[in-house]
């Protein structure tokens, strides 16, 4: 297998973990899924949410589900596909090969690929990390080899939550929080990151978890309040999902 093989596999392997929150260990481990419901080139589609818009409460709100979806995402993916439009040569390319590529774009729709595809990109993994507190352990702690690489890192779950908060309370503005390992050491940290810009795409490393701190995330029902929403965003974490992004990554 070529490295440009491994990079187009291993993107999507991620993909079908993030997506496919049933599949396997196994299945997950097979980037082949032909099942895959969603179009990963040019035009992308904005797919349903893999829960209902009240499926997060008391910790998401309905409304702010709604607008972050229908709304939000949605405009990522129009304008995502209105840069592209006139480039068909760019259509067979993931939105992960596109930002991995984005200097050698036409230098006309660079800044659009950055902030939309990396928008797409960001909420599509950011809606399959999150699930109803309680179904299928949302929100109870990480078990397993994940759970150990996190004690190994930051010498327990609490304060892996502690340091991640304050680097998310800390962006300034509009970004993200990220959690990621290094696909050769298994090694994880966290990342932030301003705007849409994302760590989604990188071939050294496996984005595991990301949070979206734009005021669109959380202003309906926290307001200024992120600190808040952060707090109660770990009671929604698909931990099984976390842990089948890490088993994924592998060099
Ligand atoms: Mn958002």
């Amino acid at each position: 297998m070529n490295r440009r093989d491994f990079l187009t596999r291993s993107s999507a392997a991620v993909l079908a973990v993030s997506l496919s929150p049933n599949l396997s260990p196994l299945a997950a481990a097979e980037p082949a899924a032909a099942a895959t419901p969603v179009s990963l080139t040019y035009p992308f589609a904005l797919e349903p949410l893999p829960y209902a818009y009240n499926a997060l409460e008391p910790h998401i709100d309905e409304a702010t589900m709604k607008l972050h979806h229908d709304k939000h995402h949605l405009a990522y993916i129009t304008n995502l596909n209105a840069a592209l439009k006139d480039h068909p040569e760019l259509h067979t390319l993931t939105v992960e090969q596109l930002l991995r590529k984005l200097a050698d774009l036409p230098p006309t729709i660079q800044t659009a690929v950055r902030n939309h595809g990396g928008g797409h990109l960001n909420h599509r993994f950011f809606w399959h990390i999150m699930r109803a507190p309680g179904v299928e352990g949302a929100g109870a702690e990480p078990k397993g080899e994940l759970a150990a690489a996190i004690v190994a890192e930051w010498g327990s779950v609490e304060k892996m939550k502690t340091a991640f908060n304050d680097a998310a309370t800390k962006v300034f503005g509009s970004g993200w929080a990220f959690i990621e390992a290094d696909v050769k050491t298994k090694k994880l940290s966290i990342a932030t990151k301003p705007n849409q810009d994302s760590e989604l795409f990188s071939a050294d490393r496996v984005g595991l978890l990301a949070c979206d701190v734009w005021e669109h995330a959380y202003y309906l029902n926290y307001q200024n309040r992120r600190a808040d929403y952060l707090k109660a965003w770990w009671n929604v974490v698909a931990w099984d999902v976390v842990a089948r992004n890490y088993a994924a990554a592998k060099a």
